[in-house]
C-alpha cells in the first residue's frame, strides 16, 4: 500500500474538497442536490501512506498530510479527519498507553487508573495545553485548518467510553450496579475536570469548530438502556452545557438499534445525544431496515446519515459493496427530506484493500451519475440477507437472534433447568438469575449444611443458572451488564464452595489458560468466555491482554493447563494466534489450543492448526467440555493399554 512520500503536496487542499463541503453544508442547510459521503479512515490513511502507528498518531504533520493526501488521491468528498479518539483524555491523566505498528494506539487498562475512591482523589486533571497528546490534537486541528481553510471538527471520547478507559469496562459496569454514587463521581471528574476544560480550550482556538465524541462501548448490548439513561445521556448533556451549550457537542456513533426493545424510542435517545441529525449505522441499519430509518427521520424533520458496514467495505465482494451503498443512497435520499441525507463509510481499516475503497467511492459516483443497477431493490430489513453478514460470522458477539425474541424463552429455559430438582437447587438457581449475590452465598452454605455435595450444588444450581444466562445472552435477551452481574452472583456462591473443593480431592472440570493475543487489548469477549467457563466448573487462569507467546507457554507449564484459549478482535492481531500456536509446536508442547473472537472464523482456526473454535461463550463451554472428556477417555485408554501390556 506504500505511496509517495509526504514531501510535496500535489493537491490544493484549499479547493479540492470544496464541492464536498458545499454538499455537506446543504444537508444541514437548505438541502443538497447531491448526496455527500464522509468516512472514518485514519487507519486506512496510515496504511496507504505506509506510516507506522507511533509516527502517524503522534506527529501532527504526518497525520494531517496523510489524511488529506489519501482523501484527495482517492477522490473523497471531504477530508474530515474522523478518527477514534478513545485514549486522549485518559492518557493525559496518566493512563498507560500501548502503541502498535499498524493500529491507532490505545489505553492498556489492565491496571486501571481508577479502582477506588482514593484513586479518584489522587488524580490531577490534565492541562489541555501540555498533557499527553492533547497538544497533538490541538496541532492536528490547527494544521488541518491552515491547509484546508475549513473548520476542523474537535474529537473527543464519549463520556461513557471515556470513564470505561479510566475504570476498565467490567469494573465500571459492576460498580454501576454496586455503587452507582462512586461511578457518578468518576463521571463528574471526567466530564467536569477533564473533558469540559479540554474541549473549551479547543473551542477557544476554533470557536466555530464542529465537535464529535466516539463512544465504542456506549451502545446496546454493551450497556443497557437504563445505563444510557442514568449515566450516558445526562453526562453528554452536561458536557454540552459546560461547553457553552454548543449543540455540536455530541456523540453520534452508537449502534445497537437492532437490540433495542423499541427502535424508535432508541432513536429518540440518539437525537438527545446528537440533536442535529439521526445517524444509523451497520450492522444494525441492515438488520432494522433502511426504510424504517428514513421514515423516522422524515417524521422528526431531521437530517439523516446512514453508515455502511466496515466488514462489507473490508471483505467485499465488489457486488456487495455496490449493492449496499446504492440501497443506502437510494432510500436515504428519498422522500421530502431526501436532500438532507449523507452517507458514511464506517471505518476503512488498515486492512481494507485500496481496491475496495476505490470501489466504494466509485459506487457513490456511479449512482450520482444515474448508473443504478439495483434501483428499486431493498436488501436490508429483518429478512435481509447479506453475503458479508451471513454465515457464522453474521452474528455479533455470538448473539444469533436479535430483536425478535419471543419473550417466553426465559420461561422455557427456567422450566427445563428447574425440572425435577430439589428446592434448594432451584433457590440457588434463582438467586443467580435474579442477581442476588448474598442470597446465593447463604443458600450455598445452607445446601452444604443440609449435606448436599459441592459438586451437586455446582452442577444443579450455579452451573445450571450460568447455562441459562449464556443462552439468554446468545439469543439477545440479556445484555453484557446482566451477564456480568449474574456472574458476580455465581462467584459469590462459588466462593463458599471453593475452600471445600480445594480441600477435597475433587478436581475442577479442567484448567483453562485464557489470553488475548499480542497486539490486542480487547478483552470483553475473552472475559465473558472465562466467566462462562468458570460458571461451568472450570478453573480459569487469565493472562490478560497483549500477551507474549512465550509467557503463555511458561504459564501453561506452570499451571498444568488442560486447554489454552486465545482471543483476538483485530485482524492485525489474528496472526499472533498462528504465531502462538507455532511457538507451542516448536517448543514441543502439545496443549489443546482453542481460539475465538469476532474476526476469527472456523476456517481460520483450522488454517492455523487450532484444536477448536467457538463462536460464543456458551459454545466455548461445550467445546472445552468436549476436549476434556476426550482427553479423559484417551487417558483411560492409555492406562488400560499400559495395564494390558
Ligand atoms: C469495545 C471495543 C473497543 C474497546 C475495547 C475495550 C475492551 N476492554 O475490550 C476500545 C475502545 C478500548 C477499543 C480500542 C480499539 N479498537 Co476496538 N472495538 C470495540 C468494539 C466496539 C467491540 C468489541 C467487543 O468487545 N465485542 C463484544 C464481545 C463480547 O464480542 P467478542 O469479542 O466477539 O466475543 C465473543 C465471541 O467472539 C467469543 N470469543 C471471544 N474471545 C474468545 C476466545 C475463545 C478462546 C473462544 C473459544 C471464543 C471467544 O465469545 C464472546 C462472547 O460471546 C469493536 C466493534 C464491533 N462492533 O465489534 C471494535 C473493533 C474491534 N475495534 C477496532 C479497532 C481498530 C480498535 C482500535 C485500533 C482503535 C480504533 N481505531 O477503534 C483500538 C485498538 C486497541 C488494541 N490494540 O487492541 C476495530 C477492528 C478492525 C479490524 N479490522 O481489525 C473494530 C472492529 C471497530 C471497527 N469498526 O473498526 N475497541
Amino acid at each position: 500500500m506504500t505511496e509517495p512520500s509526504l514531501t510535496e503536496a500535489k493537491y490544493d487542499y484549499k479547493t479540492c474538497f470544496d464541492k464536498g463541503y458545499e454538499m455537506l453544508a446543504g444537508v444541514f442547510g437548505d438541502g443538497s442536490d447531491e448526496v455527500p459521503f464522509i468516512a472514518q479512515m485514519s487507519e486506512f490513511c496510515m496504511a496507504y501512506q505506509g506510516i507506522n502507528g507511533k509516527e502517524f498518531y503522534s506527529n501532527p504533520e504526518v497525520f494531517v498530510e496523510g489524511n488529506l493526501r489519501t482523501s484527495a488521491e482517492l477522490g473523497f468528498d471531504v477530508a474530515d479527519l474522523i478518527w477514534d479518539v478513545y485514549d486522549i483524555e485518559c492518557e493525559a491523566t496518566g493512563g498507560k498507553m500501548s502503541w502498535f505498528d499498524e493500529l491507532s494506539p490505545a489505553i492498556n487498562n489492565t491496571v486501571p487508573l481508577i479502582s477506588t475512591e482514593k484513586d479518584l482523589a489522587k488524580l490531577t486533571p490534565p492541562d489541555p495545553a501540555k498533557s499527553g497528546r492533547m497538544p497533538f490534537v490541538r496541532d492536528v486541528l490547527q494544521l488541518f485548518h491552515e491547509k484546508t481553510g475549513k473548520k476542523p471538527t474537535l474529537r473527543y471520547c464519549g463520556p461513557l467510553t471515556c470513564v470505561a478507559q479510566y475504570m476498565q469496562f467490567e469494573q465500571m459496569i459492576l460498580r454501576m450496579e454496586e455503587n452507582p454514587e462512586f461511578v457518578h463521581k468518576v463521571f463528574k471528574f471526567v466530564v467536569e475536570e477533564v473533558q469540559a476544560p479540554y474541549l473549551n480550550y479547543l473551542f477557544d482556538l476554533f470557536p466555530d469548530g464542529g465537535c464529535n465524541g466516539s463512544d465504542a462501548i456506549g451502545s446496546l448490548p454493551f450497556i443497557t438502556e437504563e445505563i444510557l439513561d442514568e449515566f450516558s445521556i445526562p453526562n453528554i448533556l452536561k458536557l454540552r452545557k459546560l461547553c457553552g451549550d454548543r449543540d455540536v457537542v455530541q456523540v453520534d456513533n452508537w449502534w445497537g438499534d437492532s437490540f433495542a426493545e423499541n427502535t424508535e424510542r432508541y432513536w429518540e435517545k440518539k437525537l438527545a445525544a446528537t440533536p442535529n441529525y439521526l445517524k444509523i449505522q451497520d450492522p444494525d441499519l441492515f438488520k432494522v431496515g433502511t426504510q424504517r430509518g428514513r421514515n423516522f427521520a422524515t417524521e422528526r424533520g431531521v437530517p439523516l446519515q446512514f453508515g455502511v458496514d466496515n466488514h462489507v467495505l473490508q471483505e467485499g465482494p465488489e457486488e456487495e459493496i455496490v449493492k449496499r451503498i446504492h440501497e443506502y443512497l437510494e432510500v436515504g435520499s428519498s422522500g421530502p427530506l431526501g436532500n438532507k441525507f449523507f452517507l458514511y463509510f464506517c471505518n476503512l481499516s488498515a486492512q481494507t484493500p485500496v481496491e475496495h475503497a476505490k470501489i466504494a467511492v466509485d459506487a457513490v459516483k456511479r449512482w450520482r451519475a444515474g448508473d443504478r443497477p439495483y434501483e428499486g431493490q431493498i436488501f436490508s430489513g429483518p429478512d435481509g440477507v447479506s453475503a458479508a453478514r451471513s454465515g457464522e460470522k453474521g452474528q455479533w458477539m455470538g448473539i444469533t437472534n436479535t430483536g425478535d425474541i419471543e419473550g417466553n424463552l426465559r420461561a422455557a429455559l427456567d422450566t427445563a433447568a428447574k425440572e425435577g430438582k430439589k428446592q434448594i437447587f432451584v433457590d440457588i438457581y434463582e438467586s443467580v438469575m435474579e442477581f442476588r449475590d448474598d442470597d446465593c452465598a447463604t443458600l450455598v452454605a445452607q445446601a452444604l449444611d443440609a449435606g448436599e455435595t459441592p459438586i451437586d450444588i455446582l452442577d444443579e444450581g450455579l452451573i445450571a443458572a450460568m447455562g441459562t444466562i449464556g443462552d439468554l445472552f446468545g439469543s439477545g435477551e440479556l445484555f453484557v451488564p446482566e451477564m456480568l452481574i449474574a456472574a458476580r452472583a455465581m462467584k459469590a456462591g462459588l466462593a463458599v464452595l471453593e475452600p471445600i473443593l480445594t480441600a477435597s480431592d475433587e478436581p475442577p472440570k479442567g484448567t483453562v489458560l485464557m489470553a488475548t493475543v499480542q497486539g490486542d487489548l480487547h478483552d470483553i469477549g475473552k472475559n465473558l468466555v472465562a466467566m462462562m467457563l468458570e460458571g461451568a466448573g472450570f478453573k480459569i487462569v487469565d493472562l490478560g491482554v497483549n500477551t507474549d507467546p512465550q509467557l503463555i507457554i511458561e504459564k501453561a507449564d506452570e499451571i498444568g493447563a488442560d486447554i489454552i484459549g486465545l482471543s483476538a478482535l483485530l485482524t492485525t492481531s489474528m496472526p499472533f494466534m498462528k504465531i502462538t500456536i507455532e511457538a507451542f509446536k516448536s517448543a514441543g508442547k502439545d496443549y489443546p489450543i482453542i481460539v475465538g473472537g469476532a474476526p476469527v472464523t472456523r476456517d481460520y482456526a483450522e488454517f492455523i492448526g487450532a484444536d477448536g473454535y467457538a463462536d460464543n461463550a456458551s459454545e466455548a463451554v461445550l467445546l472445552c467440555k468436549d476436549i476434556v472428556s476426550k482427553a479423559e477417555k484417551t487417558g483411560e485408554v492409555a492406562v488400560e493399554l499400559a495395564a494390558a501390556q
